[in-house]
């Protein structure tokens, strides 16, 4: 077991973003040996910007049965790797936990909770934007939506990654529905059971924003100046 830790800690610290992904797992499934690499890995990372390798070992973490790997997160990291920043005093935390969880259906539903109330009481009641609620949304929030989407899910999902892949279709909305697995052919993808809650969803496949009273609401996300 020694030389078999020994020989995936030094692809987790200074291999490749592809090996990174792979030892991970690897490391996980040798019990206490292996998360306390994890720890000491994430532990190393602490001071910098958190990415989705991060993401990854946290949610490794996060998701064992170990107690020393629970009582290390809530010790070092009690509100996770993304900082949770706020202009409205929005609290973020409840999307953090269910990404960590990788429950991504139940993010994707607090998420758009969030958004309500950023928007303010009249969504919260409503339970859906008006597209000129968004514009004037802070910057600050929407990053730290977008970067929680973005760190928990090996940068595949998020506002940002739906933005890049528009821009690359020329701003072509059909064509977004089909490349993200929004629609196929004439036909909406349904809610929720047809959409894909892992992470062998397409690219930018979450969150999702509801097109049944327009296309205004996400075009409005996608062009907010967050992302200049
Ligand atoms: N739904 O089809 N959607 C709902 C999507 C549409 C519809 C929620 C996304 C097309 C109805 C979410 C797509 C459509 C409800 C999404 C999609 C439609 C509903 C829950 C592909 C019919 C019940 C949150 C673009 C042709 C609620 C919420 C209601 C819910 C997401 C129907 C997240 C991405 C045009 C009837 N759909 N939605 O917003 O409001 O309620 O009546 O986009």
């Amino acid at each position: 077991t020694h030389s078999n830790i020994d020989s995936l800690r030094q692809p987790l610290v200074s291999g490749s973003i592809n090996t990174q992904q792979q030892v991970i797992p690897q490391l996980a499934n040798l019990g206490d040996t292996g998360l306390d690499v994890l720890m000491e890995f994430l532990f190393g990372r602490k001071k910098n910007p958190a990415t989705w390798v991060d993401g990854k070992v946290y949610q490794v973490l996060y998701n064992s049965d170990s107690s020393k790997a629970k009582e290390f997160l809530q010790a070092y990291f009690p509100n996770g790797i993304v900082p949770l920043t706020s202009e409205c005093g929005i609290d973020y935390s409840s999307v953090q936990q269910l990404l960590a969880a990788c429950d991504f259906q139940a993010a994707d539903r607090m998420t758009l909770q969030k958004m309500c109330e950023l928007a303010g009481p009249g969504a919260v009641q409503r339970k859906w934007l008006y597209f000129t609620e968004i514009e004037n949304f802070p910057a600050t929030d929407l990053k730290t939506i977008n970067t929680l989407w973005l760190i928990h899910s090996e940068g595949k999902f998020g506002f940002t990654v739906q933005r890049e892949i528009w821009l690359s279709l020329g701003k072509n909305w059909e064509n977004l529905w089909e490349k993200i697995g929004w629609k196929k052919g004439n036909n909406w993808t349904r809610y929720p059971n047809e959409f894909t809650w892992d992470l062998s969803a397409p690219r930018g496949h979450l969150p999702l924003s509801n097109q049944l009273r327009g296309v205004r609401v996400i075009a409005s996300l996608l062009s907010h100046p967050a992302w200049n």
